[in-house]
């Protein structure tokens, strides 16, 4: 008799739990890959076409402007600039001004330029460039001394974001975007930390007290003719799901062969201190592949870094990936 009941005590639990277990199936069978609350997402955005076109444009306006090299009255031209295209595009502009030491111990005047789209959004992309140019072209055979004009290197980054600025007013995409545009990147030497001037100052100083993004993307000479995006690795450290992020959405944009799934090794650039400093998330989609002779190209920080090398499939492919990441959040 007692045995008896054990046996129906221990049968009845044996039910219990297997119902538990069937519903809790069923329960994730409808809900695949859910890891947020389905109130907190808002319906997808179709995402626009970026214009390869407008924003090479935006390059050959920049580099008709000649070298941009901070401390020099060029300079203070690109800056208005900048800042106006921004206005112009519908963003909320903030000029960050300041003065930083180059490796020499020359001080020069810095400015970076800000624009925000839907400044009150809490879920927030950051997306960086460097639009300051090279003041030597100390990889060239001739004329090493004299400042390059910059336009995959310093130019494309810009050019592609303000195509993106335009593309932000006429179709507002779910999350708040700022476009961070940093000078004094490219008046570094040897030492890495000679570059990124203006990102490092930015790092310790943002624009806004307790400025924060999920994620950032910074574009580094993304228009060259024939160039691949690598995974680069500080962004595999610092951000891997972001890498992982993009390089899916090159994939549905259809320019997966634009961003091959291979490691290249790490790159001080504008990202490293927007990680290490910022603590921002954030990827470097840059052309560059350590198994070359030049690494970043045979125009890299020489003369030939001019319009001849600037091509508008190479930008459709950044433009077009960074805004399917956008619209998709
Ligand atoms: C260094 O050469 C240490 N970093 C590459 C950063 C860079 C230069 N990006 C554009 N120009
Ligand atoms: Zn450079």
């Amino acid at each position: 008799m007692r045995d008896n009941s054990l046996q129906i005590l221990f049968l009845a639990l044996l039910i219990i739990v297997a119902g538990c277990q069937t519903s809790t199936d069923s329960e994730q069978a409808n809900q695949p890959n859910q890891t947020k609350a389905p109130e907190a997402s808002k319906p997808k955005i179709p995402t626009p076409t970026f214009n390869a076109d407008s924003a090479y444009l935006y390059i050959e306006k920049q580099v008709a402007m000649g070298p941009r090299v901070p401390g020099t009255p060029t300079q203070k031209v690109a800056a208005d600039w900048l800042a106006s295209k921004l206005r112009e595009f519908g963003a909320e502009v903030t000029v960050q001004e300041s003065t930083v030491t180059v490796y020499d111990g020359t001080k020069v005047p810095m400015y970076n330029i800000i624009g925000a789209y839907k400044p009150e959004a809490k879920k927030r992309v950051a997306l960086f460039a460097h639009w300051d140019t090279r003041p030597f072209a100390d990889m060239d055979t001739e004329r090493k001394d004299e400042p390059i004009l910059g336009a995959n290197d310093g130019g494309s980054g810009v050019g592609v974001l303000l195509e993106i600025a335009r593309q932000l007013q006429k179709t507002p995409a779910n999350v708040g975007v700022d476009i961070i545009l940093f000078d004094v990147e490219d008046y570094g030497v040897q030492l890495a930390e000679t570059y990124c001037l203006g990102s490092q100052y930015w790092a310790q100083n943002p624009h806004k007290a307790g400025y924060k993004a999920n994620f950032g993307i910074l574009l580094d000479m993304v228009g060259a003719k024939g160039a691949t995006f690598n995974q680069e690795g500080y962004s595999l450290l610092y951000a891997k799901n972001i890498v992982k992020k993009v390089w899916k959405a090159a994939n549905r944009a259809g320019y997966s062969s634009y961003f091959p799934y291979r490691k290249v090794s790490t790159i001080t650039d504008d990202h490293l201190f927007v990680n290490k400093i910022a603590r921002i998330p954030t990827i470097d989609i840059i052309q560059f592949d350590e198994t070359t002779e030049r690494g970043f190209g045979d125009f890299w920080h020489t003369h030939d870094d001019n319009m001849d090398i600037i091509s508008t499939k190479t930008l459709k492919a950044v433009g077009q990936t960074v805004m399917e990441t956008i619209y998709s959040e």
